[in-house]
Order: structure tokens, then C-alpha cells, then sequence
């Protein structure tokens, strides 16, 4: 038996449920549920806040799970992946106002930039050489300069409607992210054998939508 971890209700929930579905595995309803029960493989389903699956299976509380690297790598765990599966892709972003001059990186020495992300932007800044004070707030970044709390933020973007709706302009690309299966790193023979053939149908879904 496998234990999977998924969002229970937000943007990877429903293409989450969907390739489980068309790797040919059958669940009864889900909503309002916490967990369910596959009736054709051993799987069990557990329904789950994103930013608690990549802990539970760190921990084996759930022996895979599924999430976006932005929120894996900022928990710490990036050696966890074991397939990416090519949606819910996004990217990591600095923007600063729109009327901001902005030559290179080097403006944003010194400066307060809000995210919620600030392991991988500290890395990312250390690694420009850039020194900045960090502000971690855990929702509604792109309101940051506006209010005064910031110079410049980071924070997942995908169209871009966001940032251009608050005045502002992205200036770098931090990290690139898509969804990818996780696993924790105990798991038994029969457990792995179960993951490889998961896999193996994950891997023929995408094939087949190429
Ligand atoms: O409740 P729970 O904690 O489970 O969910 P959540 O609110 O933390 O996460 P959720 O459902 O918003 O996002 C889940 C995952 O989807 C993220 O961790 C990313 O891997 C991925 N993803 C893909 C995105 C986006 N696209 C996205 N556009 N996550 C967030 N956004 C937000 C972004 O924060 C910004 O507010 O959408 C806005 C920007 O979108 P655009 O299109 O205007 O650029
Ligand atoms: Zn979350």
C-alpha cells in the first residue's frame, strides 16, 4: 500500500486528481473528504494544505506526495523529487515598480524586498552577490511597495496580470517550477515497486499528450 499527498483545494489539486485518474487509477468522490481509497491499486489519497506535503513525506507520514518544486525546494527537501509531471508550471520572480530604474541586480543592494519565499531568494542573492534585507510575509506580496514595506518583491507568477494590476515589473526569474512526484526515502521493496510502475504510467500519460 502507498499513501499519496495531495492539495486538497487550490491550483494542483484538480490536475493532481486528474493524472491519477488517467493512469487508470479509480477513487470514489472525494470532496469533503480527508482521505480515500483507490478500488484498483493500493493507493490511499490523503488531501492535504501544499505546504505541508513536503514534510509529511520527509517524514513517512505519507510515502509520496505531490507539489510544486517552489514550495519543495523552499521546505528544504529538494532530494525528494522523483518525477516532474509538467503542469502547474509557474516561475519564481523579482518585480519592483514599474517607474523603478533598474540597470542591473546591483539596484537591489540594500534595499527591503518582501516574499514569501526567502530561502531560495536568499540563496539566489547570495549567489549575485547582492545583499538585501529579506521580509517573509505569507500572502499578498505583490502589496508590498505600495504600503511601504518593501523596494521590490518575489513572488510565483504566471501570466504576469498580477504584478501588471499592481504596478509592477518583473526584473529577474529566481526559479523556474513545475509540479513534480515526491517520495519519501524509506519506502520498502513492494512500496518501490508500486512508485516504479506509478511512474511508468505517469511517464506513458505525458507521452500520449505530446
Ligand atoms: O491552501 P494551500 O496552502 O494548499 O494552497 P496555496 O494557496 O498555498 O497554493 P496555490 O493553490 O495558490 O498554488 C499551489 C501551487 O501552484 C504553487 O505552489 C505553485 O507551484 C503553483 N502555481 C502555478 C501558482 C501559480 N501558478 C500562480 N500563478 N501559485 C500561485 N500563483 C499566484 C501567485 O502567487 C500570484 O499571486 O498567482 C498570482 C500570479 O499569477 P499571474 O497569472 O497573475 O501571474
Ligand atoms: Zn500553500
Amino acid at each position: 500500500m502507498l499513501r499519496l499527498a495531495i492539495q486538497k483545494s487550490g491550483r494542483l489539486s484538480e490536475d493532481s486528481l486528474a493524472l491519477i485518474r488517467e493512469c487508470g487509477i479509480n477513487f470514489l468522490s472525494t470532496s469533503y473528504k480527508l482521505k480515500t481509497e483507490a478500488t484498483n491499486f493500493p493507493l490511499e489519497i490523503l488531501f492535504l494544505r501544499d505546504d505541508d506535503i513536503p514534510g509529511y513525506v520527509k517524514d513517512g507520514v505519507a510515502d509520496l506526495g505531490i507539489v510544486g518544486q517552489n514550495v519543495l525546494v523552499e521546505a528544504g527537501y529538494p532530494n525528494l523529487e522523483v518525477e516532474a509531471l509538467g503542469f502547474s508550471k509557474c516561475r519564481l520572480s523579482l518585480a519592483v515598480p514599474r517607474a523603478d530604474a533598474y540597470p542591473s541586480i546591483e539596484a537591489l543592494q540594500g534595499k527591503n524586498i518582501a516574499t514569501s519565499y526567502p530561502n531560495i531568494l536568499g540563496r539566489y542573492l547570495a549567489g549575485q552577490g547582492v545583499q538585501a534585507t529579506l521580509h517573509t510575509i505569507s500572502g499578498s506580496v505583490e502589496i508590498a511597495p505600495s504600503i511601504g514595506l518593501a523596494e521590490a518583491i518575489c513572488d510565483i507568477v504566471s501570466s504576469g496580470s498580477t504584478l501588471l494590476g499592481n504596478g509592477l515589473r518583473e526584473v529577474e526569474t529566481v526559479f523556474r517550477s513545475e509540479a513534480v512526484l515526491i517520495a519519501q526515502p524509506n519506502l520498502t521493496a513492494e512500496q518501490t515497486d508500486l512508485l516504479e510502475q506509478l511512474r511508468f504510467r505517469m511517464q506513458a500519460v505525458r507521452r500520449a499528450k505530446r
